[in-house]
């Protein structure tokens, strides 16, 4: 069975308050919820972390290697310019899709770079917090080949 670890970065603790229009309605706890049920399906063990601390999500990057197959990661803002998570993520060399509830290409400019993008399988923007389990999907049918 695949393990695979789901980050969340900095304001999306807020996720059901915050920015609705932007970002849905649904809170972090839901959206969890929502992938736990699907671990049956697919046969695979789920760990959650959230943090609005960019070291904290650099420790818990760095705990996944040699324990994780795969990391779905919404960076949050840091996805724009953390060159550490960036180098966290090649440094553990765990396969990883990143997600963005909002289309970053239609936003501000500042959203339309990311740092990360390149070392990631895919990228997943703009089709709401649907994004997290079509991550899922996408990172377990690539572990898979
Ligand atoms: C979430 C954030 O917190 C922003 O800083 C990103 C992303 C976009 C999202 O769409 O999930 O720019």
């Amino acid at each position: 069975m695949k393990k695979v670890l789901v980050v969340n970065g900095p304001n999306l603790n807020m996720l059901g308050r915050r920015e609705p229009a932007i970002y849905g309605s649904d809170s972090l706890a839901t959206i969890e919820a929502r992938l736990k049920a699907l671990t049956g399906e697919l046969d695979v063990k789920l760990e959650f972390f959230q943090s609005n601390h960019e070291g904290a999500i650099i420790d818990a990057i760095h705990a996944t290697f040699s324990n994780h197959d795969g990391i779905v990661i919404n960076p949050g803002a840091f996805t724009h310019y953390s060159y550490a998570i960036r180098d966290a993520l090649a440094a553990v060399r765990v396969p990883f899709v990143e997600i963005h509830i909002s289309n970053v290409h239609a936003r501000e400019a500042f959203r339309h770079t990311s740092v990360l993008a390149a070392l990631a399988v895919g990228q997943i923007s703009g089709l709401g917090v649907y994004g997290y389990e079509l991550a899922l999907r996408g990172l377990l049918r690539s572990l898979e080949s």
